[in-house]
């Protein structure tokens, strides 16, 4: 827990001791039933259990002990004291496995029991881990169809689901319905849970059909055999209560008031009896009579009976209060609707008590940013207000107005029509605000005077004695960023270009994250667990070299070595925009510590996402349960322009998919691009539109506010399901006196006297490039408190896990230098000759799954199209990959005219050349599935960027006695076939066209002609090759060649020379049988026995008639269109 949350909750401890809360009036069912003595007994008795129990496990632990162990955890962990339920619960699980051995029943137990509690905290990838391992060894030991092994996999399923991956926990689910139906028949009561479980995926899974039909006969099958009084009979009928509610409000939006009664009455009927079984048999304080209550009420508040729906609230309030506890976050939600419900009745003053607690309560555990946290604040502010109190509603209504508009967070979680309601909620939420602003206007300005007295921490917390003592630190932060912003102002001014604005408008929110939040060692940039800072918005790079700088960050060479070094030097930051500066007009990736190469917007944000996947698969493939090597989040800092490409939706709609939690976005609304104002070229609603990636979307209203961000982050980290975009509004140049606001200040540097005037409101001396000690050591002394200490924890975590694990650990080593694992190649095999063949994606697509087998960390995507592409396709990151020098590979299929029917939008006969034009990548294209087997040898080793080129289309695979070896691809170009002597014609081709090559080249040596016919699968390759090579393939002495490529000539030119010819595309291609197209366009042998009768001529064709050939492409295209008949 960080301590501002400690400091936080106890500010709220001790606010409620001074306004008496133990004595607080009481709301009436309260009361009744006394203030929970139960739980507070039965928590100083589990005190003394665990004492007493721990001091047996040192000594002498017996399965008795450990599982009493096992027991506390689960009973703290259902009155929500989940961490210590935790501990305790690893407690059992490493002190059964090691008394008993890790095969052991108890330790299995342990460790389901484990697994449980990680999930109840909401931690389901470590779920996850103990309830698989607990599987896989019951599984081994008692067989796959034991009643202990299917309750592994019923929640190994369970966990699979809460982690989003849906199609797996569905299945399993489904197995094991199916292995309990086999072995134990369909009316058993393993069975009926399993089908139970079932009905519940489908339900949330978009199946309510099914899912009705499953609840239902879970329920008539219970009924027979347990009877009413049954817990399982009752959760049967509460499930088939919540289908027909379901149903009721499905019937609602089709206006079918009939059936929704009808729904209605059935959902009444089922949860009366619910609710009487369950307080007869079960209690009123057991879970499920409470869940059975709580839908009562609400479903008499949907149907506007209050007086019912408030008793039946009042009565789960109470037992929820015995039960769990006041604190639980189960009994403030239910406080809060008994709230509504007091509310509609005009019992405002016991609504105000409820909200009050509620309020309390949830700030105290989900922070006073979080969506329903803000709900409840508005409500105790609503009912403030009509109980005369303004003064005290007044903060409350400025808090949600300057964090609520964009947490319209009304659907429950799960439920159908989520995003409908979280948008319609969102939009309405708006127009409440909207009214309120208005309202308070109207407000006795008395009492607007009044209120700005307050904060909302003084109105929680009461006045805080803490507050002076902050004081002192918050000028330090002040100083930090003044630094900040003088640093950018006045590096753009001595380059005479950059943009000062954002970095002026930003410097708090980076503080704020970099000083409170970020776990990142400055001495050690490297550290591998880190979190990710990535600066999106390139232009602002000055932030980001100041950040650096401030923050003492170390230089750390390419090969991953700590100089000792200052990364960014002050002297670096003079010399900003010059040539050969660290410090560039946009961040590149280097020794500087630059996370990510910047500038082109959106692609920083897009590239974010990634880097949280990456996060996410390391620690699902090394984390150990006691060992949680990796978990570090991702920061990404986009403005609007980042918000306005097309890529950064497409990126956060995948963040959304991925339940990415460890992906926080801090979106700039400045409302400035370059020219202007945002409204005139955006109206859509941003925030919105994330609610609808499914993300979590918080605001906060003013750019400055260092402690409203620093709640901002803390409430993204404990978001648990979705990745979080915090909306800050801010001001652009902030603090200029003529230049905040507007958009010179994006990219012009602000002048000199703006610069003096500015500093002076910032109260910052006018000295160039001041950076003082206090400010540098504040800021470093932060984080190296917290990045540093954890960097530390981290590398001793890692020695033990070198000892634990040393499989693992070497395989951690060897990816980190970059390393492959020994034989990497052992499952790729050669393909025998085959004249039919297979398309280059097909051979490409079994190499690359062969060489994933012997290579863990190969990790590849492909959006939905693997079907159709085999792998993936996608161009618009590659020039960051080439400049950042990251070996990925961009794999593109459907080469070129040989696609065929699907015609010239399909057929990219541009794309070749222009991937060849980019610096540092290397482009393979293959001619059979022989040459991708040794393209894949060769490009995994290879620490550049790749881009490989499929066919789309079958090629036929070579007989390699015939021609020579496809290992020759590991030099980029070979002699496939040749003649005796000096060849006085060469013939070069790629892909494709190789294979028509070969036919012009056997008609061409049955005329005598000493031909040679050369693969050139990667140009780039060949080039780097010694000249004795290069000369060996392509003598200078024989001038006479042709290339061809069903592809623009343009990269040929060096190899072909002013006297050789290109067969290639002129104009874009057209539809139609691929055999056909690519005749049409001049593929055929004749015509490259043509063009090579000319270039042996010494006259080939000339230049102007490929523009010609253009020409006469686009005048036939005009002569169509003015065959069109005329309207
Ligand atoms: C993909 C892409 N398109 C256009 C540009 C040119 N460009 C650089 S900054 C900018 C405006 C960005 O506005 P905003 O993100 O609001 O930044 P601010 O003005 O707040 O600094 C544009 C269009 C670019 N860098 N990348």
């Amino acid at each position: 827990m960080g301590t501002w949350t400690a400091h936080f909750i106890q500010r709220i401890l001790d606010a409620r001791r001074r306004n008496g809360a133990g004595n607080a009036k009481t709301l009436p069912s309260v009361t009744q039933t006394g203030a929970n003595p139960g739980t507070r007994g039965e928590s100083k008795e589990t005190e003394h259990g665990e004492a007493m129990h721990r001091r047996e496990l040192g000594t002498n632990p017996t399965p008795k002990t450990l599982q009493s162990v096992g027991r506390m955890a689960a009973m703290r962990n259902q009155s929500g004291q989940h961490y210590e339920a935790v501990l305790l619960a690893q407690e059992a699980f490493l002190g059964s496995r090691k008394a008993f051995g890790e095969q052991a029943p108890h330790t299995l137990d342990a460790l389901s029991n484990l697994g449980s509690v990680w999930k109840a905290q909401g931690e389901h990838e470590e779920a996850e881990k103990c309830f698989r391992g607990a599987f896989k060894l019951r599984h081994d030991k008692l067989g796959p169809n034991h009643p202990d092994t299917l309750t592994s996999l019923n929640n190994l399923a369970s966990a699979l689901d809460s982690l989003g991956r849906a199609a797996e926990a569905g299945r399993l689910y489904q197995e094991c319905l199916e292995r309990r139906c086999n072995t134990l028949g369909s009316s058993h009561p393993d069975t009926l849970t399993s089908a139970g479980n079932m009905a519940l995926y489908l339900r949330t899974h978009g199946q309510p059909a099914k899912a009705r039909e499953l609840f239902e006969q879970v329920l008539v099958g219970r009924r027979k055999i347990f009877g009413v009084r049954h817990m399982d009979t009752i959760i049967s009928m509460n499930n088939c209560a919540s289908v027909a509610m379901d149903n009721a409000e499905e019937c609602r939006r089709k206006c079918d008031p009939r059936e929704e009664t009808r729904q209605q009455h059935k959902a009444e009927a089922l949860l009366k009896e619910a609710v009487v079984a369950g307080s007869n048999y079960l209690g009123t304080r057991h879970p499920v009579t409470l869940r059975a209550m709580n839908n009562l009420a609400g479903l008499h508040k949907d149907r506007g009976q209050l007086d019912k729906a408030k008793l039946m609230y009042e009565k789960a309030v109470a037992g929820l209060r015995a039960a769990q506890g006041d604190k639980h976050l189960d009994t403030l939600t239910c406080i809060n609707n008994l709230g509504g419900v007091l509310r509609s009745l005009g019992e405002v003053d016991d609504a105000e008590e409820c909200y009050k607690e509620a309020s309390i309560g949830i700030v105290e555990k989900l922070g006073d940013l979080h969506p329903t946290s803000l709900s409840t604040l508005y409500n105790w502010a609503l009912t403030l207000d009509e109980l005369g109190d303004s003064a005290s509603a007044l903060p409350l209504y400025l808090h949600e107005l300057d964090h609520g508009p964009f947490t319209g967070e009304c659907g429950s979680k799960g439920s159908r029509g989520r995003s409908k309601r979280f948008v319609f909620g969102f939009r309405f939420i708006q127009t409440k605000k909207a009214n309120h602003r208005a309202g308070l206007s109207s407000h006795a300005t008395h009492a607007m005077a009044e209120a700005k007295m307050l904060t909302i921490e003084d109105l929680i917390f009461g006045p805080s004695k803490e507050r002076k003592s902050e004081e002192k630190t918050r000028k330090r932060d002040e100083l930090v960023i003044s630094c900040l912003r003088s640093l950018a102002m006045d590096a753009v001014q001595q380059a005479n270009s950059g943009h000062p604005g954002t970095p002026m408008a930003m410097a708090p929110v980076a503080y704020s994250l970099w000083a409170r939040v970020l776990n990142y060692d400055p001495e050690c940039p490297h550290w591998m667990n880190r979190d990710r800072f990535v600066l999106s918005m390139g232009h602002a790079s000055m932030l980001l070299y100041g950040l650096l700088h401030v923050a003492g960050v170390k230089e750390v060479t390419q090969d991953g070595l700590l100089t000792g070094k200052m990364a960014v030097a002050l002297e670096d930051i003079k010399s900003f925009r010059q040539f050969g500066s660290k410090c560039p007009g946009h961040p590149e990736v280097g020794e500087t510590g630059v996370e990510m190469t910047t500038g082109p917007l959106g692609q920083g944000v897009a590239t974010s996402v990634g880097m949280a996947i990456a996060s996410k698969w390391l620690a699902s493939n090394f984390n150990k349960p006691d060992l949680p090597l990796f978990g570090f989040d991702v920061f990404a800092l986009a403005g609007d322009g980042c918000m306005q490409e097309g890529v950064s939706g497409e990126a956060a709609s995948l963040a959304g998919h991925l339940k990415l939690n460890n992906l926080c976005w801090i979106w700039d609304n400045n409302q400035i691009t370059i020219e202007g104002n945002t409204a005139w070229a955006i109206s859509e609603d941003i925030a919105t539109r994330f609610v609808a990636y499914g993300w979590n979307v918080l605001r906060v209203g003013d750019a400055n506010d260092v402690e409203a961000l620093t709640r901002a982050f803390l409430s993204f980290r404990r978001e648990q399901d979705r990745p979080t975009l915090i909306v800050v509004d801010s001001h652009i140049a902030w603090g200029a006196p003529t230049m905040q606001d507007s958009f010179h200040a994006h990219g012009t540097p602000l002048g000199e006297k703006e610069v003096a005037a500015t500093k002076h409101i910032y109260n910052w001396p006018d000295e160039k490039f001041l950076v003082p000690e206090e400010v540098v050591g504040h800021f470093r002394q932060q984080m190296l408190e917290r990045g540093g200490a954890k960097r530390q924890h981290w590398e001793q975590m890692l020695a033990t896990y070198r000892v634990q694990y040393p499989q693992e650990g070497a395989l951690l080593q060897a990816m980190l230098d970059g390393q492959l694992p020994q034989d990497w190649d052992r499952f790729c095999q050669a393909f025998p000759a085959d004249a039919k063949g297979l398309a280059t994606r097909q051979s490409s697509s079994a190499c690359l799954n062969s060489v994933a087998k012997g290579l863990p960390w190969l990790i590849g995507g492909s959006a939905d199209l693997a079907s159709s592409c085999l792998t993936d396709y996608m161009r618009p990151p590659i020039r960051m990959a080439a400049l950042m020098e990251v070996p990925s590979v961009f794999v593109f299929t459907h080469d070129s005219i040989g696609v065929g029917e699907d015609g010239p939008t399909h057929q990219p006969v541009e794309q070749l050349c222009s991937l060849r034009s980019i610096p540092g990548l290397f482009v393979f294209r293959p001619c059979d599935a022989n040459e991708c087997l040794e393209m894949w040898k060769a490009v995994v080793p290879m620490k550049d960027p790749v881009a490989v080129v499929l066919s789309r289309q079958a090629l036929p695979t070579l007989d390699r006695e015939k021609f020579a070896s496809a290992s020759g691809l590991h030099r980029g170009g070979y002699v496939l076939a040749d003649s005796e002597g000096m060849p006085n014609l060469i013939l070069m081709a790629t892909g494709s066209e190789v294979h028509l090559m070969l036919q012009a080249h056997e008609v061409l040596a049955g005329r005598g002609i000493k031909v040679r016919s050369v693969s050139m699968p990667c140009m780039e390759l060949f080039k780097t090759q010694p000249q004795d090579y290069i000369d060996s393939v392509l003598p200078r002495a024989c001038r006479a060649r042709v290339s061809l490529e069903a592809g623009r000539s343009d990269s040929w030119g060096a190899l072909i020379g002013l006297d050789g010819e290109h067969v290639g595309m002129i104009s874009f291609g057209a539809s139609g049988p691929g055999k056909r197209v690519q005749e049409e366009y001049g593929f055929t042998v004749d015509a490259v026995v043509m063009a090579a009768a000319r270039v042996m001529r010494g006259t080939p064709q000339e230049m102007s008639s490929r523009a010609q050939s253009l020409l006469s492409w686009k005048k036939r295209r005009l002569s169509s269109y003015h065959r069109l008949p005329s309207l």
